[in-house]
C-alpha cells in the first residue's frame, strides 16, 4: 500500500463561547482538516488545529507546510514505514501540529487495513476515558456556574482552571470559588500558560495550598530558568511542563533540569507516534503524565481519547477531552459523546472518523 495524496483543507468553525487564558484565545476554531489517500482506496483522516502562541504555526502556514513540503516528502511511501515518514518530516523543524495530524492520519490508515482499531494496536489498554474540563478566563462566578453546568450535563468531575492573570488574586479567588462552588469531592488543578512570574507562582500556590491542587502546569515560563527551576524546587504539588516540552529532547531537558516533574502530552502536536516516545520516556523517568487538550475540535478529541484509552498511564486521570463542547459545531457524521463523564473509544478499525460532507463543505474555507 502506498500513499497518493495529502489533502490539507482549512476550515472555520466558530466557538459559541470563546476559551481565554494568560496566553491566548480561541474564539474560532480554525483548524486544518488532513486526509491521506491511499493507493488502496483506504483515507485516513486527522486535523491540525494551529496556535500560533503556542508554536508560532497559523492555518495558512499548516496547509503552505504540508502542500508544499510535506506531502511530496511521503507521496510513494507505505504507511507503515513511520520511522521513514518522520525522518523526512523531521527534516523541517517545527510544525507540531501539521507533522501530528498527518502521523495521526497514517494509523488511522493502518488501524483499517489491519481491520483493528488505533486504541488495540497502540496498547489496547481500556475502552474509554475519563475526561477533565477547562474552566477559561471569567469572573469567578461564571467560572463556578458554568463547571456546576459541566457536571451536570456531561458528569464531569476533574475541572484544569486557567490562572496567570494579574493581580493573581483574581486567580485565587476564582479557584477558591470552584472549590466552595463544587464540594471536596471534585478534582481541581491549574494552568497559568506562562502568564505569572515565578515570585508570583510561588504566592499563588501558597495561597490556595489549603484547596487541595493536584496539579501545577506552566504557571511561569521555562525560559526564566533559575526562577522556574526555584519554583518547581518548592512547589508542594506535581509541576507539569505543557508548551515547554512539546517533543522528546525537551522533554528530556525540562525534567533533568528541574523545570518540571510532570509531563502533558497533547495528540495534537506529538502524534500518535512522538506521544507514545514521549510517554515511555515519562514511565523510564517516572513522571506522572496528564492527557492535555490543544483545544481540539471533535476530530482531534477522538485521536487523543484513542491515544489515551490505549495506555495505564494515561487512562490513569481524566484526560481534557471535552473543549469541543463550546464550539457551535463540527465536521463528524457521528458526535462526540460524553456520557457518566466519559468518552468511548471508537470501537471500529482505524479511528472511526467519519466526515458530514454538508458540514464540511459549510466550513471549508478554500472553496
Ligand atoms: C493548555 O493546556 O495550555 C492553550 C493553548 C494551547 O496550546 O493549549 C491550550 C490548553
Ligand atoms: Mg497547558
Amino acid at each position: 500500500m502506498k500513499i497518493t495524496q495529502v489533502d490539507a483543507i482549512p476550515f472555520a468553525i466558530p466557538y459559541r463561547k470563546p476559551l481565554k487564558f494568560a496566553s491566548g484565545e480561541a474564539r474560532t476554531a480554525d483548524h486544518v482538516l488532513v486526509r491521506v489517500h491511499t493507493d488502496e482506496g483506504l483515507v485516513g483522516v486527522a486535523e491540525a488545529p494551529p496556535r500560533p502562541y503556542t508554536y508560532g504555526e497559523t492555518q495558512r502556514s499548516i496547509v503552505a507546510v504540508l502542500e508544499s513540503i510535506f506531502a511530496p516528502a511521503v507521496v510513494g511511501l507505505s504507511p507503515l514505514r513511520r520511522e521513514v515518514v518522520h525522518e523526512r518530516l523531521d527534516r523541517t523543524i517545527g510544525n507540531p501540529a501539521a507533522k501530528a495530524a498527518l502521523d495521526m492520519a497514517l494509523w488511522d490508515i493502518i488501524g483499517q487495513a489491519a481491520g483493528r482499531s488505533v486504541t488495540e494496536l497502540l496498547g489496547g489498554w481500556t475502552d474509554r476515558m475519563r475526561v477533565a474540563h477547562m474552566v477559561g478566563f471569567a469572573p469567578p462566578e461564571q467560572m463556578v456556574a458554568e463547571a456546576q453546568r459541566v457536571r451536570e450535563e456531561h458528569g464531569i468531575t476533574t475541572f484544569k482552571v486557567k490562572v496567570g492573570r494579574r493581580p493573581h488574586t483574581l486567580d485565587v479567588r476564582a479557584c477558591r470559588a470552584l472549590r466552595e462552588g463544587l464540594g471536596e469531592e471534585v478534582e481541581l488543578y491549574v494552568d497559568g500558560n506562562r502568564g505569572w512570574t515565578a515570585s508570583e507562582s510561588a504566592r499563588a500556590l501558597r495561597e490556595m495550598d489549603d484547596l487541595g491542587l493536584t496539579l501545577a502546569e506552566e504557571l511561569c515560563p521555562a525560559d526564566d530558568v533559575l526562577g522556574r527551576r526555584w519554583l518547581v524546587e518548592r512547589s508542594p504539588i506535581p509541576f507539569v511542563a505543557d508548551e515547554s516540552a512539546t517533543r522528546p529532547g525537551e522533554v528530556t531537558r525540562e525534567l533533568l533540569s528541574g523545570a518540571a516533574n510532570a509531563i502533558s502530552i497533547k495528540t495534537a502536536r506529538t502524534g500518535f507516534s512522538t506521544s507514545q516516545r514521549v510517554l515511555h520516556q515519562c514511565e523510564g523517568l517516572g513522571v506522572e503524565v496528564v492527557l492535555g487538550n490543544q483545544i481540539d475540535g471533535q476530530i482531534g478529541t477522538v485521536c487523543s481519547a484513542a491515544f489515551g484509552a490505549a495506555h495505564r498511564h494515561t487512562a490513569r486521570r481524566a484526560g481534557e477531552l471535552s473543549n469541543f463542547l463550546d464550539m457551535s459545531d463540527d465536521l463528524l457524521a457521528e458526535p462526540v459523546r460524553i456520557t457518566g463523564g466519559t468518552v468511548a473509544v471508537r470501537q471500529v478499525p482505524g479511528l472511526g472518523i467519519e466526515l458530514d460532507p454538508d458540514k464540511l463543505a459549510r466550513y471549508r474555507q478554500d472553496t
